[in-house]
């Protein structure tokens, strides 16, 4: 298994200044929301410096490693964007040793959300949304909400992803609808 100075190493070089500075910012975050919400920091430091280790690999790999292995072949249908979460769990098992389920599926559920989202899970994907260097309209509400509830600031995160994709007339992946609404039952 890879030491996190290993994996720090060999993640930050796979990727360009940015966006190993967006990493830096997402296992910052995921540490500080672990333990104000009771989640295992150090896993959710290995999940956030994994997250986006796929985040450049070439479209048609990532298209390959969906096709020939047990990935979701619906996301072949939805946008390429959401690709490398699922491709970045893969990769973390296969390439860096990671076994841990509560890890891997955080990576693999950090763009789109599931229903029933664990803790680990949460805490890693609204890392992403609100770490320092984001920037996007709303992103200082979603900060202030998530200090009181990982729900809600989930729930502003997937609503603004939503109203992005609809104003640009993308599609959008089934998943992220229901990761979000699953959200608003666990509030009620
Ligand atoms: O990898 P990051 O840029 O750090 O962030 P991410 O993994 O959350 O999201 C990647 C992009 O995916 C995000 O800008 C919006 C886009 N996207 C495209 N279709 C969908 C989608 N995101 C969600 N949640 N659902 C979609 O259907
Ligand atoms: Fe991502
Ligand atoms: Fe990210
Ligand atoms: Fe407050």
């Amino acid at each position: 298994e890879f030491s996190r100075e290993e994996l720090i190493k060999s993640v930050s070089e796979q990727m360009p200044a940015m966006r190993w500075k967006h990493t830096q910012g997402v296992m910052e975050t995921a540490v500080k929301l672990a333990e104000r919400y009771g989640a295992d920091p150090a896993k959710a430091e290995r999940a956030a410096i994994l997250h986006d280790v796929a985040k450049y690999w070439p479209v048609k790999q990532m298209e390959a490693i969906i096709r020939d292995n047990d990935l979701s072949k619906d996301l072949l249908l939805y946008d390429k964007s959401l690709w490398h979460a699922e491709v970045g769990a893969f990769v973390a098992k296969r390439d860096y040793g990671v076994e841990d389920a509560e890890i891997l599926d955080a990576i693999k559920y950090h763009t789109s959300g599931r229903i029933g989202m664990t803790l680990m899970d949460k805490v890693v994907c609204l890392a992403d949304y609100i770490e320092p260097g984001r920037d996007f309209p709303g992103v200082n509400n979603i900060r202030e909400l998530a200090n009181h509830s990982l729900e809600e600031g989930l729930i502003a995160g997937f609503d603004s992803t939503i109203s992005l994709l609809v104003s640009r007339r993308q599609i959008i992946y089934p998943l992220t609808f229901f990761a979000r609404n699953d959200l608003i039952k666990q509030l009620e």
